[in-house]
C-alpha cells in the first residue's frame, strides 16, 4: 500500500487505488482539528459502553465486543464538517464513484473505537453492504462506495489497525474473502487516514494490548441510487443544517438524487419535485 502527503495530485491517488484498492494519505487533517476532534470522541465514548446490545450473533461479532462505535458525529464535532468538505476526500470520492452515477451520499461516520482483547474482525468488503449488486456483475462493477479510516491517536498493528488484501478488489473470485496471512496493517500516525475502495477486503484488527485503545473515525461516502448505513436525515434536521453547503445537505440526505448525466430516474423527490 502506497503512502502519499495530502497535497498529492489526484492521478497518483487513482493510480495506487486502481493497483491495490488501498492508500494512506499522510496528514489528512490537521494537529488543531484532530485535536478538537479527537476530544469530542473521546468525551463521548467515556459515556458508552462497548459492544453492541443485543441483535444478531453475526453483527455482536462483526462490531465487535468490546468496540466502542457511534454514529452521529456532526452532533458532537463541527470537524465532521470540515471531513465532509475536504477537498482531498471529495476529488477522491467524486473520480471514484463517478462511473455509478453523478451523486452520491455520506453512508456513515461513525467512531470505531477497539478495545483491548478484541478480536480481529471477520474480513469483508465495504461494498458487501449491498452484496446483490457487486456480486452480479463482480468483478467489472462501478464502484459503489469509497471509505476512509482516520487515525485520532497513532494506530499499530498491536491495537488493531485495519488489515488490508492490496489487490483483492480485483480478484476473479467474488466469494474468495482471504486469509489473515494474505492481509497488512494500515498503520497511521494520528491524522494520517486510510482511504480504500468498496471492493477491497480487509477488517479492522485484532487488539493485543492489554489496555490501550484504537482510537479511529471511519466515513464513507455510497452511491446516490443506494441506501445508506446511517440515516442522517434522522439525525440531523433541515434546521440544524440551515447555512450549510449544497454538498454537506446532499451527502446527509437533504437534497434530491439527480443522476445526470448518466441514466437513471429522480429520486428522493418531494411530491415530484427536486428539494
Ligand atoms: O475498524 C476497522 O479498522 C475497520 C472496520 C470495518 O471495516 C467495518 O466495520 O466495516
Amino acid at each position: 500500500m502506497d503512502r502519499f502527503p495530502k497535497a498529492t495530485a489526484l492521478p497518483a491517488f487513482i493510480d495506487a487505488l486502481s493497483k491495490d484498492g488501498a492508500l494512506i494519505v499522510e496528514r489528512m487533517l490537521d494537529p488543531v482539528r484532530l485535536e478538537a476532534l479527537r476530544s469530542a470522541i473521546q468525551v463521548e465514548a467515556a459515556q458508552r459502553a462497548a459492544g453492541p446490545e443485543g441483535g444478531p450473533r453475526y453483527w455482536q461479532t462483526f462490531h465487535g465486543a468490546n468496540t466502542k462505535r457511534f454514529t452521529g458525529i456532526g452532533l458532537l464535532s463541527e470537524v465532521f464538517f470540515d471531513l465532509l468538505e475536504d477537498k482531498v476526500l471529495a476529488t477522491i470520492a467524486d473520480e471514484l464513484l463517478k462511473g455509478s452515477g453523478a451523486q452520491y451520499w455520506m453512508n456513515t461516520c461513525q467512531a470505531m473505537i477497539i478495545g483491548p482483547g478484541e478480536p480481529a474482525q471477520t474480513l469483508h468488503r465495504d461494498g458487501d453492504n449491498w452484496s446483490n449488486v457487486m456480486q452480479r456483475s463482480w468483478p467489472d462493477c462501478p464502484e459503489l462506495t469509497v471509505s476512509m479510516i482516520l487515525a485520532l491517536e497513532d494506530v499499530d498493528g498491536s491495537v488493531g489497525a485495519t488489515r488490508v488484501i492490496p489487490g483483492s478488489h480485483q480478484w476473479p473470485d467474488y466469494e474468495r474473502v482471504g486469509q489473515a496471512d494474505e492481509t497488512m496493517p494500515a498503520e497511521l500516525s494520528a491524522g494520517d487516514a486510510l482511504i480504500y475502495s468498496g471492493k477491497v477486503i480487509h477488517g479492522g484488527g485484532e487488539n493485543c494490548t492489554q489496555d490501550r485503545w484504537r482510537w479511529a473515525l471511519h466515513l464513507s461516502f455510497v452511491v446516490g441510487w443506494l441506501t445508506p448505513e446511517e440515516a442522517s436525515n434522522q439525525i440531523y434536521s433541515a434546521g440544524s443544517l440551515q447555512g450549510r453547503s449544497d454538498r454537506v445537505k446532499r451527502l446527509l440526505g437533504f437534497s434530491a438524487f439527480n443522476p445526470y448525466p448518466g441514466r437513471g430516474g429522480r429520486l428522493w423527490l418531494k411530491n415530484f419535485e427536486p428539494w
